[in-house]
């Protein structure tokens, strides 16, 4: 008791701002009336911030007109909010800046750019309306079979990744990779002109040029773009290897008819409909088919895994982490399988409904190794919503959003070992020798490092969408441009500006920035060095122990470096989040590039052992600018190539564009 009074009255010597006769000075007085302020801004936003999450919620997960309607009128009202809390936060402007607390100043900083509120509402309505009716097209989308055509209620999920995962019928795939196009990207191409041109208004409203560069403020860095670029560079090397190795299986497979020596890859042969993670080619491109393949969905299946399993496994791992286990709501409200019978966005998502008890997943999970990947990717999404749940509101995010989108994928690469699949009970063996190496580090390639150039073009071509460098006109022939030079694939039939092939990905008529996903690929293996090294499972003089072996499961060394990371939220700059988990500010693609040194020499010897080319070249037009209708008849999907000249050039006008395409489309 003595002690604790002596620390008491020690304590108020100590602070001047608890001698009885202190006054306060103006500079605390303002520092606690700031702290009070956010506060105010903080209880009200939070509870502002449910409600319209709720609606959000009951659209995304059962999509009716009623919904439809609730969800606009809460974003109304949710933007109102906004807009009375930042004209308040405005009239501290000139003030908040001299605050000496950086921790008010920074919520001052994230609450003084207003975002898409700053509209006027009969923009804002447009704007939303606009934005869940690209979305409803996307997520409500269905199509022929290709084998039954008069059976038309195929959707994306399940049936279409699922031909796509499994099917090696060349014109099926064809098929559905066209009609899929057919029946989202091109009915959204109109709203798409509309959003734009509104999107940008908002972001000048804000004081960006366009949306783009709104897109890149969370980042916090004048030379992200350039970084990225390099990064990109870096990594293209190594992308080309696997290009070059995964096209000759292609050509062993579908004949050098369809898959040349020389050529880009014909999108739909890559195991999913975007080509932007090719692990289901794995049986096909296999380096050592004696040896035990790493793509575990036959023992998932065999062994009676269901949705619920494959959450709890992932639970499972966080909590041998010493990180936070999911609370009851969570698996009470989470849709962890699709529900039959309605409409729904069936693409994952995580959700946190701002009053830190209400967190949520919707996922439409099947029984593949795949889903169980996404699975702890989304898993990690609620668990940084976990750990930083008791910040205020502003700073309830990630250091930037590639941190966020990277959580779960660091656990995930520690679970794809095969030394942790054994331990699961997924594999019966661990063959520990080089060829075995190579199979498990090719098929984490094929998902890893295939994504790269995907996750860069998206917003590559977004960017200069909203700059207006890309104009209308070219907005599909500019996305195969990126396609083809930086994944070296074509589309299977030619496009036009018919088509809008961009819309067939979720994140485009969803809204979603995608340069996330880039920036998560390249740290979450920064991350997963760090805390491999803390659970000692990775030393880099130690040949015994290659990264691409770190397996953290119940190292809470580990995981308590991660949640104290977490924990910070957006509270401080990332680079700064970055160092106090690996010691460096920097983005670094040396990693990935250690973690595949042994395969990016196999393949590299390899493919000069087949004399393969490396890198692609073509003389064919993948996109013309001219609009191209297809006639009925392949609207049906049934007709391949056929295809009228609607709009567009002279004769001359043609030979010129093939002329400049050619040109355009020669890459060593
Ligand atoms: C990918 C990522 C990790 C592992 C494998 C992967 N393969 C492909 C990707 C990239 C990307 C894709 O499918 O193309 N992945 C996703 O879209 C996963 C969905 C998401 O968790 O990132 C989700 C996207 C989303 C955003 C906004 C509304 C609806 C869906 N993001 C979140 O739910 C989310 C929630 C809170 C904070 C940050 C993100
Ligand atoms: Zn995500």
């Amino acid at each position: 008791m003595l002690v604790l009074w002596l620390c008491l009255l020690y304590g108020a010597a100590a602070d001047p701002q608890h001698t009885p006769d202190h006054v306060r000075t103006e500079s605390e007085q303002l520092e606690e009336d700031a702290r009070n302020f956010l506060h105010e801004l903080d209880v009200k936003g939070s509870e502002e911030c449910t409600v319209a999450t709720m609606t959000s919620w009951n659209y995304a997960s059962d999509i009716t007109e009623k919904h439809k309607k609730e969800k606009a009128a809460a974003e109304l009202k949710y933007a109102e909010w906004e807009k009375e809390a930042w004209e308040r936060v405005r009239k501290w402007n000139g003030k908040w800046e001299t605050l000496s607390d950086p921790y008010l100043k920074r919520q001052f900083k994230f609450m003084s750019i207003l975002g898409t509120a700053a509209l006027p509402k009969h923009d804002l309505e447009k704007y939303n309306n606009l934005v869940t009716e690209m979305s409803t097209v996307y997520s409500t989308a269905k199509i022929c079979d290709y084998k039954n055509p008069r059976s038309c209620k195929l959707e994306l999920e399940p049936d279409l990744t699922k031909i796509l995962r499994t099917s090696r019928d060349y014109d099926e795939l064809e098929h559905v990779w066209k009609m899929w196009r057919y029946n989202t990207g091109r009915r959204i191409r109109d709203h798409y002109k509309l959003f734009v041109r509104l999107a940008n208004k908002a972001a000048k409203l804000n004081g960006f040029d366009n949306m783009g560069d709104m897109w890149l403020y969370p980042y916090e860095s004048d030379t992200f773009r350039d970084d990225l670029a390099e990064l990109w560079q870096q990594l293209n090397p190594l992308y080309q290897q696997l290009h070059a190795y995964v096209r000759r299986k292609l050509r062993q497979k579908y004949g050098e008819h369809y898959v040349t020596r020389r050529g880009p890859i014909p999108a739909h042969l890559l195991g999913n409909m975007w080509a932007q993670n090719w692990g289901h080619i794995y049986d096909l491109a296999i380096p050592f088919p004696h040896k035990a393949s790493l793509d575990v969905t036959p023992q998932m299946v065999s062994k009676g895994y269901t949705p619920r399993r494959m959450f709890e496994l992932s639970e499972e791992f966080f909590v041998s982490l010493n990180l936070t286990r999911m609370p009851p709501e969570f698996w009470q409200h989470s849709i962890i399988e699709k529900p039959q019978g309605r409409d729904l966005v069936c693409h994952a998502s995580a959700w946190d409904f701002c009053n830190a008890k209400d967190f949520r997943i919707k996922q439409c999970t099947e029984v593949t190794m795949n889903d169980l990947i996404t699975v702890h990717h989304e898993m990690g999404h609620v668990e940084y919503f976990l750990q930083y749940q008791n910040l205020p509101k502003a700073f309830r995010d990630g250091a930037n959003p590639g941190f966020h989108e990277a959580v779960g994928d660091v656990l995930a690469l520690s679970v794809s070992t095969p030394k942790h699949l054994l331990k699961i009970g997924l594999l019966n063996e661990v063959q520990d020798d080089p060829e075995a190496d190579i199979n498990f580090l090719l098929s984490m390639a094929l998902s890893k490092i295939t994504f790269l150039p995907f996750g860069y073009l998206i917003d590559l071509w977004r960017w200069d969408v909203f700059s207006g460098k890309t104009l209308e006109n070219d907005w599909n022939c500019a996305w195969w441009d990126l396609r083809y030079k930086l994944q070296g694939i074509k589309p299977p039939v030619q496009r036009s500006e018919y088509d809008f092939d961009p819309g067939a990905k979720y994140h485009i008529p969803g809204n979603t920035p995608y340069i996330r996903y880039f920036v998560s690929f390249v740290v979450q293996f920064q991350f997963h060095k760090a805390l491999c090294i803390k659970a000692g499972e990775y030393d880099p003089l130690d040949p015994s122990k290659p990264l691409h072996k770190c397996d953290i499961d119940h190292s809470t060394e580990a995981g308590n470096a991660l949640g104290d990371m977490l924990q910070l939220g957006s509270s401080k700059e990332w680079p700064e989040a970055l160092e106090i988990l690996t010691g460096t500010r920097k983005m670094d693609a040396s990693v990935i590039r250690e973690y595949f040194k042994p395969l990016e020499l196999w393949l590299a010897k390899d493919n000069e052992r087949h004399g393969e080319f490396i890198g692609w070249e073509t003389d064919e037009i993948l996109c013309t600018s001219e609009v191209v209708k297809k006639t009925a008849k392949s609207e049906e999907g049934v007709a391949a190539s056929d295809g009228v000249v609607v709009g567009g050039g002279s004769a001359p006008g043609s030979l010129l564009l093939i002329f400049f395409t050619l040109l355009h489309f020669v890459q060593f």
